[in-house]
């Protein structure tokens, strides 16, 4: 039998610890207990959910996926040209590893992996399986939530740090967070180091709202599959059907705006500290489940320069949808506390 290759797996979180459970359920009520109920997006991605948002990728109206993948099948050799030689690249919720895979085999070869995503037995089969093909590059595994506090493991080289966040996951934070999480990042590298990043920017409502509202329904499923996760998680007792999926653009914020809108008067309940708490929603009444926020290329790059980094490029594809950011570690950038 074959064994499976060498990679180093660092776990900073344990997903199935009481600990942790405790906490994703104390963040789950708190959302739902709010005035405008809430549930975090990072809640979507259960097994269903992620399979759900792959298929979303597919769509013919989800442009963002397919976007970036010709942008960099276009720009290749110039984002080749940015990462250099001999650099360690740090890919930030990788999932399949597939696009850092599709780098590789592209030729652009990193010395070192770092892979890290809050899915420590996905993470792992994925490793594993391009370790097998490209056993060359050395594969560090991190399990840990990086949209919280989170540092690259020591020992890691601190020359060409290479963080890669491609597909517009920034987008689902706010503009605010954003800049704090860019910031985090440029405090963990050097002047050697950079950021290749993938940001959907501001067009046609029409375009956006199609594309987050798909007409065969997956991101309707992907949208309604969050009850049935929080179900799981809170044993709480989320009827499906009551539930119907909106998505809408939010021009003056720039943002997708997407809810969970209950069909008819209902109530939801899980187990509390003194029997079965309740959450009562009139007809109509909403659950926010996600935001996901778009640039213009000059406001990100704005957002960029403003977290610590510098030589600023950019590559787009002809109709301006999603743009590819590279950007450097800006020089004698005063470093704030951690
Ligand atoms: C994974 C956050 C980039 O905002 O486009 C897709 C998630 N939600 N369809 C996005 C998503 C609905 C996606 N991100």
């Amino acid at each position: 039998m074959q064994q499976p290759p060498e990679v180093t797996l660092l776990q900073f979180l344990d997903r199935d610890s009481p600990q942790q459970n405790a906490r994703l359920r104390r963040e789950l009520v708190a959302g739902l207990l709010q005035p405008q109920a809430a549930i975090a997006p990072k809640f979507f991605y259960d097994a269903l959910g992620s399979r759900l948002f792959e298929a979303i990728t597919e769509l013919p109206e989800y442009y963002p996926t397919r976007t970036e993948a010709a942008i960099f099948a276009q720009y290749l050799p110039a984002v080749r040209q940015a990462l250099g030689e001999a650099f360690t690249l740090i890919d930030l919720g990788c999932g399949s590893c597939a696009k850092a895979g599709k780098l590789f085999h592209a030729g652009v070869l990193p010395a070192r992996y770092v892979a890290v995503d809050i899915s420590v037995d996905y993470l792992r089969k994925s490793l594993q399986h391009l370790k097998r093909e490209l056993p060359a590059i050395e594969m560090i595994g991190i399990g840990a939530d990086f949209t919280e506090e989170f540092r690259l493991p020591d020992g890691l080289p601190a020359e060409r740090r290479m963080f890669f966040y491609p597909g517009s996951s920034i987008g689902n934070f706010s503009p605010d967070e954003a800049g704090r999480f860019l910031r985090r990042l440029a405090d963990q590298i050097d002047e050697s180091g950079g950021l290749l990043i993938g940001v959907d920017l501001i067009k046609d409502r029409a375009l956006l709202e199609a594309a987050y509202d798909d007409p065969l329904g997956v991101t309707a499923a992907f949208n309604r599959n969050l009850l049935r996760h929080v179900n799981v998680l809170l044993e709480a007792d989320f009827d499906i059907g009551d539930w119907q999926h909106v998505a809408c653009y939010n021009a003056d914020a720039a943002r997708i705006e997407m809810h969970l809108e209950a069909r008819r008067a209902i109530s939801a309940s899980w187990p509390g500290a003194n029997g079965r708490s309740l959450r009562r929603f009139a007809a109509g009444e909403r659950i926010h489940t996600e935001s996901s926020w778009k640039y213009s290329a000059q406001g990100f790059a704005a957002l960029l320069r403003s977290a610590g980094f510098a030589e600023i490029q950019v590559w787009t594809d002809p109709r301006n949808w999603f743009a590819l950011f590279f950007a450097r570690r800006a020089g004698n950038q005063p470093r704030t506390a951690t």
